[in-house]
């Protein structure tokens, strides 16, 4: 019995190789440690100047403790390689989430283009692909209930899927060291039945087409990540607060003074680089095609709303 969640057929079938090779390991580790105490007492020396057998090999002895063993790795390597590529490679109509990680949460978008927040909705009993990317660094997708991580490099797409046997909640970690919030870089998968997990998928698509701009800013706001580098109560992170920014004149290390309004934002959302705030560092990633206008307004509206 295995002491930890197995949320999945592939995470059973990951645990039955990994404990086949640990007791692959024991049965060994005993036959070598016991046949090494045996021979030692069996053959230490009895009378002076007693003359051993000069035996040079064994062709019998020498192929059988080459071949018995070599079968046990043998099926551990096809074992292991075969489940390996089974967590890789979607079956064809799984459902397809893509993932985007970046410094320090994660983005998950759904089929009908939308993303919700910290939060993965899955239905169970359907196989769920994951089409992964980071915006910066190198992250890691871990799923340990699940049994499947891969890291998540820039510039390339890494898949990964699962099968979720039943509803439940099961946490996401980021298993690449990625900077100083790593460790805060969570998130949860939510297995729902299939009606609710369509019911969920609807409702939060209207409630976000539906939302007074300022509260779907406020929402973004915590969805995006934008709360990982600017808090709301004037306190600096790793870049300004908003509170109280907007109409406010800003110098910058790299352009003229502007005033904060709509177009500062846009920008600051699109090219964070054409001006950067002085006394600041440039670190801001860019939301270009991550962002539908009417949440660049909501934005907008909701840092307007911090005064
Ligand atoms: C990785 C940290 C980080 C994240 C995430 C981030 N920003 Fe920034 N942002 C910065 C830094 C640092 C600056 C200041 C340097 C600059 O102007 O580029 C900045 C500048 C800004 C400015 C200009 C502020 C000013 O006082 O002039 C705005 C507006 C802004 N960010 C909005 C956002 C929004 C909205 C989000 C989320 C969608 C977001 N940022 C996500 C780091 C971040
Ligand atoms: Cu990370």
């Amino acid at each position: 019995m295995m002491p930890v969640t197995q949320a999945s057929d592939y995470a059973r079938e990951v645990d039955n190789i990994y404990m086949f090779i640990t007791y692959f390991g024991i049965f060994f580790y005993a036959v070598i440690v016991f046949g090494v105490g045996y021979f030692v007492y069996k053959y230490r020396r009895r009378r002076q100047n007693e003359e051993t057998p000069d035996i040079t090999h064994n062709t019998a002895l020498e192929i059988i403790w080459t071949v018995i063993p070599s079968i046990p790795l043998v099926v551990m390597a096809f074992w292991g390689f075969n489940t390996y590529m089974q967590a890789r490679v979607a079956p064809a109509d799984a459902l397809e989430i893509k993932v985007i990680a970046k410094k320090w949460a994660w983005e998950f978008t759904y089929p009908n283009g939308m993303s919700f927040g910290q939060e993965m909705h899955v239905p169970a009993g359907r196989p769920v692909k994951l089409v992964m990317i980071s915006q910066d660094v190198i992250h890691d997708f871990y799923l340990p209930d699940f049994r499947i991580k891969a890291d998540i490099v820039p510039n390339r797409y890494t898949q990964l899927w699962f099968n979720a046997d039943e509803p439940g909640e099961h946490q996401v970690f980021c298993a690449e060291y990625c900077g100083r919030d790593h460790s805060n870089m969570l998130a949860k998968v939510v297995v729902d039945t299939e009606e609710q997990y369509q019911q969920w998928l609807e409702q939060k698509a209207e409630e976000a087409m539906n939302m007074p701009l300022p509260e779907l800013g406020k929402l973004l706001y915590v969805n995006k990540g934008c709360n990982t580098c600017h808090s709301i109560d004037g306190t600096r992170i790793q870049g300004p607060s908003f509170k109280g920014i907007w109409g406010q004149t800003h110098q910058f290390s790299n352009a003229a003074p502007a005033v904060v309004d709509e177009n500062y934002i846009r920008e600051s959302l699109l090219q964070p680089t054409a001006r950067v705030r002085a006394g600041y560092e440039a670190i801001m990633p860019s939301f270009q095609g991550l962002l539908r206008e009417r949440e660049i307004q909501a934005l907008a509206e909701y840092v307007k709303s911090l005064k």
